[in-house]
């Protein structure tokens, strides 16, 4: 079997393509990844010499590179997107770029080509907002009322996706995953920017009073979910999935993570809220009744796990700290 990754030297992406090469030593794998400042070679450089792995440089909005790579291809995994929530809402258009235009170009050249499974990797974020409560879940049948523009771009995407699976036959399937953390996600997002400020001696900025609800998954569940869903899912459907807690409070989050290092309240430093917050849980029930899958980790692991990674990997993250907290320093001042 022949596996094009999109985005494959981003986070998520990343963690896929060292999983699965390790687990179908018989496929050949494609990366193609245009290297954004979220990307990191270093990601993969363990996969570089695997002669089942090829990396290709180039963009899924480009139509020509898309269609020499797509004759070759059985099934797309598409992670590549700008995924971040806070540059969604200081620059959009970028969002509509990939996420929307990308998307559309890598869906139009894959039809052509008949090829055998179009798996989009989608986020929770779609459905916009559980409100307060954790005990309220998103599932398969939620509505979508994304609040962002980052989710309002995946949203769109979602619905291309269906819309090829229907009109034209592509054999599609999506899955709507929550937060995701562990080795190799980029310091701007809140887990290991949490992380690095300690490691660095600085404090955690909570947002708001860190009361808003995010439901956790180690990046490897969410690996594992996903290639569940290729090998066993069923054409045309939609898979929740989300961690074993349900909603956390970030502000809990982060006392996790301070009791980790030893440290007490007096390294929380409250700042201005995001606009249009949400909250998200997600229920997990159908993928896990009909597929089998369900998480591995548990949030107390997987955070151990990952802040052992990151205090052993200060290299591979340390240039894209100084980016991620210069774009919070420009953040800070356009919002006074
Ligand atoms: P990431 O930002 O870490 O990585 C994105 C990767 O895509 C980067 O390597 C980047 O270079 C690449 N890319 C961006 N634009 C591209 C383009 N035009 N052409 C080719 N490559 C391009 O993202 P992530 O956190 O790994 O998320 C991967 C996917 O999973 C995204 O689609 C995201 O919406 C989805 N998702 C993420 C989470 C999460 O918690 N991180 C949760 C659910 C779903
Ligand atoms: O410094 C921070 N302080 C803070 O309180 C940051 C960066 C975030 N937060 C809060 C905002 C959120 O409630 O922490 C929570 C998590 O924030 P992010 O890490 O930015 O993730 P989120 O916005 O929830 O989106 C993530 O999960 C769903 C990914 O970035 C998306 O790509 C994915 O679809």
């Amino acid at each position: 079997m022949n596996l094009l990754v999109t985005g494959g030297l981003g986070f998520i992406g990343s963690n896929f393509i060292r999983l699965w090469l390790s687990r179908h030593p018989d496929c050949r794998l494609v990366n193609l990844d245009n290297l954004t400042y979220a990307a990191n070679p270093d990601s993969l450089k363990d996969v570089q010499s695997n002669p089942n792995y090829r990396f290709v440089k180039g963009d899924i909005c480009d139509d020509k590179i898309v269609q020499q790579l797509m004759p070759s291809t059985d099934f797309v995994v598409h992670f590549a997107a700008e995924s971040h929530v806070d540059r969604s809402i200081n620059d959009p258009y970028l969002f509509v770029k990939t996420n929307v235009l990308g998307t559309y170009i890598l869906l139009k050249s894959a039809s052509k080509n008949q090829i055998k499974r179009f798996h989009h990797v989608s986020t929770d974020e779609v459905f916009g907002s559980i409100g307060t409560e954790s005990k309220n879940q998103f599932s398969e049948s939620t509505p979508y009322d994304p609040s962002s523009p980052y989710s309002a771009s995946k949203a769109a995407s979602d619905h291309f996706v269906r819309s090829f699976g229907k009109t034209f036959g592509l054999p599609i399937t999506i899955t709507n995953c929550s937060n995701n953390y562990g080795p190799y996600q980029h310091p701007e997002k809140f887990i290991p920017r949490m992380i690095t400020n300690l490691i660095d001696g600085h404090k955690i900025p909570v947002y708001g009073q860190g009361l808003n609800l995010r439901d956790w998954l180690y990046v490897e569940d969410h690996c594992l979910a996903i290639e569940t869903v290729l090998l066993k899912g069923k054409v045309g459907e939609t898979y929740c999935v989300g961690g074993l807690k349900g909603g956390t409070r970030n502000i809990d989050l982060v006392k996790q993570v301070l009791s980790i290092f030893g440290l007490d309240d007096s390294w929380i430093e409250y700042v201005a809220d995001r606009p249009a917050h949400d909250n998200y849980s997600v229920d997990w029930s159908k993928i896990k009744t009909e597929l089998g899958w369900e998480p591995k980790f548990t949030l107390e692991s997987g955070l151990k796990a990952t802040v052992d990674w990151y205090r052993s990997n200060e290299t591979w993250w340390r240039l894209a700290k100084k980016e991620a907290e210069e774009f919070y320093t420009k953040l800070k001042a356009l919002s006074v």
